[in-house]
């Protein structure tokens, strides 16, 4: 039988004889439905390319017209913009006809929306409405903006109206017209005349948007009329058809006697219609006529030409332009056909001649080239002008290097090192901004260069795996700029360092950070300088506690040699862990010296006396150890060349003294040095007794010596800094009853630095400003606690951290100072409970250092704000003063039922409305569980932060518990659940009333993006985590499953499940979900699209349009000479030009976002639609050119012998036949097979009896060509579509088929080296091409090849007449062909 995978109807092509059931030839392409056609031509075709940070949350209300006119005339808030949505064509309530007021303050956007709808709208009503709006904005000076968007067919007199009342209004600034999308019609003429006219009178306005307009000879002759009268306008958009010849008319005002010097901004996007190739685009005829303007303009700033058909010619006569043009900042040329050698030219105008030391332009500051073609060729053509430029802030090459990989991209990020100019870099898209290089390579460059704000990533495998959170963290505080006020200061080398001390409680922490200081004051004694707060035998405050357990964290500073270590001795009891992450340096590489010291108790007790001891078990060792290495990778940014520091320290020897414990140490040391090589530097490890001087010594010694070489290597600190440092231990000196410091009082020491009062510019502000910086460097360094908003800052570490904290968060009650618990089991807590914490802080012990010290200048107000700010607790009345706090961190322990997983879900509303609500579930989980987690005090500062956001919110019924959020926003009902640090999962179940498109995008917003973000924040997050997102199976959610339930086969990963669909190459693939624990029959499975959501499914679509456009160009493409002498370098011209993105054109058409669910909704539906179209039409393309694709020896492109193997397993049936991908020599055999051949469709045949091949060595190396090939051709069928890879899509297991694909995940990188990569080219030696080709025909010479594989050959009548194209095909086909008169057979 035929297994012809055409024949299925629902590829389109339809069989026309049904008995023979074999497919019409086809035609070779397909128009698109014509409503696509339009669809695709408008739209933006990646929403998220346009979209820039976070936009203002907003609100809408819908008003009557009336009520829009008020607020028109008296705006509540500054009017952004008034835009008339005029369509009386249109009636349907759904089209969102209207006129609507966008309206903001500085925290929102609000919309005041009135619709035209109801039974008796017409279009005079419509139109009476539009004038009544237009009347009342001209009197109205609030409004500086309008959009207008109008039918293009009955508009003119609306336009007509506005342009005369603009006649005499002087405020509006910014005017904005075009057609509505829908009809994909230029404006009418007579608008774009109206306006025209207009500006002949107008003078405010400064900036006017056209789209889409139709510039004819006689529209360009109009609005040059205008640019040549006119003297106010600065910025013209043209989203246009318009030529070089129209494009010549409309600039002439800038040449001649008085030439527009005005205009600032000029942006053409040129509009084509689909398939109308280089129509209605100025081209390079156009470029010259813009070079000319160059030449001589002196006004214009920013040029856009946006799909022009400019090609690297075109931008040669531009960039011979810009090296006279003294005026040019911005260039943008996106979506032109430009390629490197267009690149190359715009760069030598802005790169240094190594001869000459002159870079020819100095005043041009931005790139832009999105959506073109940029080739690997760029990268270094890019990297060598970024090594010298000094004037280039922005280079955005968004989706137009998708092609480049890693080593292109570190050669780009490498150039960067030393550069301080540019601010902006934008590689979205690119495929090779990929794996943990690149990611650790572009953080440290943060650091390293601080002028860098925006790195692009998104949409590349980066950012899929989550990697580019901590990325965009970093860029945040390089946006905060504020080494800029540094800039030009002195650095000198840091003398200050932290030392960490970690381990589990009665490690000996305590004990030696005594014994060393004690040393310390010994040997420097006639200079001792012990700068310590804390009391030494300070842990008698807290009367009746056992032993000595250290609480919160104890900090002493001790001075050697010049160098200040401060020590941090973290308490090991667990209720203290939550706090102490907060300390903790995640800034390793930004330069703050610090090192950690794990210590671990090497005995064990043995029996009830306690006086004999075993020593510990390895295994014990390991886990203790390896929970506080995970602790440090977590609070550790990844970072190629700075890993945090650590020394382990087993302590207790003495209890040894026969025993070599340093041989017994080093087996488990080296096995976690091993494991946490790639985050965390275990630079040695020592034994010895915490108690004695003696045995601490070489530990000391070593210690020291590793903090000067961390000092050295660290990056300097500035002047100011480390000048500062010593005027503030004067003053901490001077108060040692304070462990605050006001900010006026941190200014005014600031301004006696000499390095700040040496810098220019000294007005109050400056110093400010100034001030605030050197305290961030030095909040940073860990020498103070502060943040902005606060007026004082914390300069006693040890009393916030010990004194307050520590008792805050002790859950001993013999700590307290209150006769109740000082925090009830619900977190909560009094503010003048703080104050009684606060009093207890008053050092009242009898130490002869500080007798009589008191703390004073703090105020509970202080501690409670302070606490705000780190996070760790939240005012249940916001604002409020006398309201009581809650402490997440403090909340009392599981319930016995939530220990187990067990904890019982209920929604926050209740039981109502059942069914028809959503029920969507997502789990956010650490990536690398072995070697980070989120720490203890991760989810009550995400508590407090997520209550933060909606505390303002009336309706979000806040709530926590252990471990647990539950709330409600905006019709969405949230329950999040945290399984604790084990196994690091964040559940969030949402039950919503909203549509699809509005829950994931409110999710998005309120939890995902905001725990992502605060996961990679510094200090507040776990910088070390990367967290993955997961789906979850949605009956979990339906059915509230509790935690225990809902098991890790549950979720599945969204970029795993993204890369399912792809690998299946259909769109309604079905997730099929293991059984939970309770289920026992029955699979249940779920639409991919359905669980993956909008968004992501917009992703997958692109995703797989880009393969499959990949495929296009490789079948479609002529081949070349050239070509053929490039097929195998990486720069090959084969891979394919982005030409989807190019034939399309951007509308950037500003739209209330209201309209942005039905633009995603429509561009789902335009995107599957393509799909569909493209795999209805590559298959038969395929089939017809698989020359294009493989390079077969040229007697089996002669079809001497039928030439299209693979080889199988073999198997008794169909489904235990396995398709080969891999041959090895050895004494077994393969069977080998050959596909159908027929042009109009390729295909396996089934049931074909084969040969039996022998794999000895020989027959393996000629083989092994023909099976790649056969690979090659499967892998383009797979691609393609789940039916045009017929049979074979069932020889494969899923992990084959995604390798065979291209879609190799990290975990495979060690295995897929044995796997050639066979969806790129495939090259052959000579040698082995030959020898492949006699293999085949001396293997087939014996055959009866009808009968082993069921093929003739025949060749192809075209139009009857016999051509030169033979094949070898099925007898399907041949009894088809024979029958149509479309092959005739040959002798075999
Ligand atoms: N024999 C012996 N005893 C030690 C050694 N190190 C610590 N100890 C004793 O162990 C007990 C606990 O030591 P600490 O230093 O308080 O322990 P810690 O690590 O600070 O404990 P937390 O603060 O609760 O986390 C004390 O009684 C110490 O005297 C050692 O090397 N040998
Ligand atoms: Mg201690």
């Amino acid at each position: 039988m035929c297994n012809s995978p055409a024949i299925n109807g629902s590829m389109g092509l339809s069989p026309s004889d049904s008995n023979l059931s074999l497919p019409a030839p086809s035609p070779t392409t397909l128009a698109l439905p014509p409503k696509a056609q339009n669809a695709l031509s408008m739209y933006n075709p990646m929403s998220f390319i346009e979209k820039e940070d976070a936009p203002k949350p907003q609100k809408y209300s819908e008003v009557d017209i009336d009520g829009l006119i008020r607020a028109l005339k008296n705006p509540p808030e500054q009017i952004v913009d008034l835009y008339i949505h005029y369509c009386p064509r249109i009636k349907s309530d759904t089209d969102n006809c209207s006129v609507s007021l966008t309206l903001a303050d500085h925290n929102f956007v609000r919309r005041l929306l009135y619709r035209f709808e109801g039974p008796d709208r017409t279009q005079e009503s419509d139109h009476k409405v539009c004038s009544k709006v237009i009347n009342a904005l001209v009197a109205s000076p609030a409004v500086s903006s309008v959009t207008l968007e109008i039918d293009y067919v009955q508009s003119d007199v609306i336009v007509a109206e506005l342009c005369t009342a603009l006649h005499t209004n002087r405020t509006l600034k910014k005017l904005s017209v075009y057609s509505d999308n829908r009809f994909q019609q230029a404006l009418n003429s007579e608008c774009v005349k109206h306006i025209a006219e207009m500006f002949l009178v107008n003078t405010g306005v400064q900036e006017l948007q056209l789209g889409l307009i139709d510039i004819n000879l006689q529209v360009a002759d109009n609005l040059a009329l205008a640019l040549r009268r006119n003297r106010s306008l600065q910025g013209l958009t043209l989203y246009a058809r318009i030529d070089s010849d129209a494009l010549a008319i409309l600039t002439k005002p800038f040449s001649g006697q008085e030439p527009n010097q005005t205009l600032q901004k000029f942006e053409i996007k040129g509009f084509k219609c689909l398939g109308a190739r280089g129509d209605g685009q100025i081209g390079n005829k156009g470029a010259e006529h813009i070079a000319t303007i160059l030449c001589r303009n002196s006004s214009l700033k920013e040029l856009a030409l946006k799909n022009c058909m400019i090609d690297s010619l075109g931008v040669q006569t531009l960039a011979l332009a810009l090296l006279t043009n003294k005026s040019l900042e911005v260039l943008d040329l996106s979506y032109n056909p430009l390629d490197v050698d267009g690149l190359k030219e715009i760069v030598k105008t802005i790169t240094m001649d190594p001869a000459t030391q002159i870079q020819p332009n100095t005043t041009f500051r931005e790139i832009i080239i999105r959506h073109s073609f940029i080739s690997r060729a760029g990268a270094s053509i890019l990297a060598n002008m970024l090594k010298t430029n000094k004037t280039l802030e922005r280079l955005d090459l968004q989706f137009s290097v998708r092609l480049w990989t890693p080593k292109d991209v570190l050669m780009v990020l490498h150039s960067l090192k030393n550069n301080q100019s540019l601010r902006f870099l934008d590689l979205r898209g690119c495929e090779g901004v990929d794996g943990p290089k690149i990611r650790d390579t572009i953080l440290d460059l943060l650091v390293s260069n601080p002028w860098l704000e925006q790195v692009g990533v998104e949409g590349t495998p980066l950012a899929r795996k989550g990697h580019d959170a901590v990325i965009k963290a970093q860029l945040r505080r390089n946006a905060e700029k504020y080494s800029e006020v540094f800039k030009g200061m002195g650095t000198v080398t840091p003398t200050a360092a932290r030392v960490f001390l970690c381990g589990i409680p009665f490690a000996g922490k305590t004990t030696f950070r005594k014994t060393m200081v004690y040393s310390n004051i010994k040997r420097t004694s006639s200079s001792m300088r012990v700068k310590t707060s804390a009391a030494f035998e300070n842990s008698k405050i807290f009367k009746g506690r056992k032993e000595s357990q250290t609480i919160g964290i104890e900090v002493q500073v001790i001075v050697e040699d010049n160098v200040q270590i401060s020590i941090w001795d973290l308490a090991g009891h667990e209720e203290f862990h939550a706090f102490h992450d907060l300390v903790v340096p995640n800034l390793s590489s930004q330069g703050s010296a610090c090192s950690f010291v794990l210590l671990c108790d090497i005995s064990v007790p043995q029996g009830k006396g306690g006086s004999k001891f075993e020593l510990k078990d390895v295994n014990v060792i390991d886990h203790e150890l390896r929970y506080w290495l995970r602790f440090i990778a977590s609070n550790t940014r990844q970072s190629l060349h700075m890993l945090p520091n650590v020394t382990v320290i087993f302590t207790h020897s003495d209890k040894f003294p026969k025993i070599d414990l340093i041989a017994y140490c080093k087996q488990p040391v080296e096995k976690l040095r091993v494991q946490f090589l790639r985050v965390i530097n275990i630079t040695e490890f020592h034994v010895c007794d915490a108690r004695s001087r003696k045995s601490i010594e070489p530990v000391q010694k070593a210690m020291q010596k590793r903090i000067v070489s961390i000092l050295d290597r660290v990056p300097k600190v500035f002047d100011a800094c480390s000048q500062l440092q010593i005027k503030l231990n004067e003053w901490k000196n001077q108060h040692p009853d304070k462990p605050l410091i006001k900010w006026s009082d941190f200014t005014l020491l600031c301004s006696k630095v000499p390095a700040l009062k040496r810098l220019q510019g000294q007005d109050a502000d400056i110093a400010n400003e100034r001030a605030k910086a050197v305290a961030r460097a030095m909040h940073d360094a860990g020498e103070l606690l502060y943040f902005d908003g606060l007026d004082f800052m914390v300069v006693d570490p040890n009393w916030f951290c010990h004194e307050i904290m520590g008792r805050i968060l002790s859950l001993d009650s013999s700590l307290l100072v209150l006769k109740q618990p000082l925090i009830d089991q619900k977190g909560y807590t009094k503010r003048e409970h703080l104050k009684k914490v606060l009093e207890a802080s008053f050092c009242k012990n009898k130490n002869p250092l500080f007798k009589g010290r008191k703390v004073r200048g703090v105020i509970p107000e202080d501690l409670v704000q302070l606490m705000v700010k780190l996070n760790l607790c939240f005012e249940v009345n916001p604002g409020d003063k006398t309201s009581g706090i809650v402490i997440p961190a403090a909340l009392s322990n599981l319930s016995e039922e939530a220990a187990r997983g067990e904890r019982r879900l209920s929604w926050p509303l209740g039981h109502n409305h059942g069914d028809e609500l959503l029920h969507i579930g997502w789990r956010l989980k650490c990536e690398d569980s072995d070697l980070t987690f989120l720490t203890l005090g991760f989810f009550p500062r995400l508590q407090v932060f997520l209550q933060k956001r909606f505390s303002g919110v009336s309706d979000a019924s806040y709530a926590i518990e252990k471990n647990f959020i539950s709330f409600v926003f905006s019709g969405l009902e949230f329950l999040i659940e945290y399984n604790g640090p084990e196994d690091c999962q964040i559940d969030i179940l949402v039950r919503s009333s909203k549509d699809t498109v509005e829950t994931w995008a409110t999710v998005e917003d309120t939890v995902l993006k905001i725990t992502r973000e605060f996961c990679a924040s510094p200090t507040e997050g776990c910088q070390g985590v990367v967290l993955i997102e997961e789906i979850m199976r949605p009956q979990c959610v339906r059915e509230l499953w509790v935690r225990k339930k809902r098991t890790k086969d549950q979720c599945i990963g969204v970029e795993v499940l993204k890369q399912k669909v792809l690998a299946s190459a259909r769109l309604d693939y079905e997730y099929i979900w293991k059984k939970s624990m309770e289920e026992s029959q029955g699979l249940k499975a779920d639409r991919a699209e359905e669980l993956l959501g909008p968004e992501n499914w917009e992703d997958v679509l692109n995703r797989y349009l880009d393969s499959l456009e990949k495929i296009d160009f490789e079948v479609n493409s002529k081949k070349s000479s050239y070509d053929m002498s490039n097929m195998n370098s990486p720069l090959s011209p084969l891979t394919p030009q982005p030409s989807r993105r190019i034939g399309r054109t951007v509308s950037l058409l500003p739209r209330p976002s209201e309209m942005t669910r039905q633009l995603l909704e429509s561009r789902l539906t335009d995107r599957s639609m393509e799909v569909e179209v493209y795999q209805k039409r590559l298959f038969p393309d395929l089939s017809r050119n698989i020359d294009n694709v493989i390079d077969f020896p040229f007697l089996l492109q002669d079809a001497k012998v039928p030439h299209l193997v693979y080889l199988s397993t073999g198997g008794d049936s169909v489904n235990s036949e396995r398709l080969v991908t891999k041959l090895t020599p050895g004494s077994y055999s393969r069977k080998f097979h050959l596909m159908c051949e027929h042009r109009d469709g390729i295909h396996m045949i089934e049931h074909q009896v084969g040969g039996i091949m022998r794999c000895d060595e020989k027959s393996v190396r000629s083989v092994r060509p023909h099976m790649l090939w056969g690979l090659k051709l499967i892998s383009t069928l797979l691609r393609i579509s789940e039916l045009a890879a017929g049979g074979f899509s069932n020889m494969l297991t899923e992990a084959e088929r995604m390798r065979l694909m291209g879609m190799v995940t990290d975990d495979d990188a060690p295995d897929s080296i044995e796997w050639p990569d066979v969806t790129g080219r495939l090259s052959f030696t000579p040698e082995e091409m030959m020898a492949a080709e006699d293999w085949l025909i001396h293997y087939m010479k014996s055959k009866n090849i009808a009968a082993l594989f069921g093929l003739y050959k025949v060749v192809y009548l075209d139009d009857g007449m016999e051509s030169k194209h033979t094949a070898w095909i099925c007898d399907k086909h041949v009894k088809y062909g024979l029958h149509h008169g479309t092959v005739q057979m040959l002798p075999m």
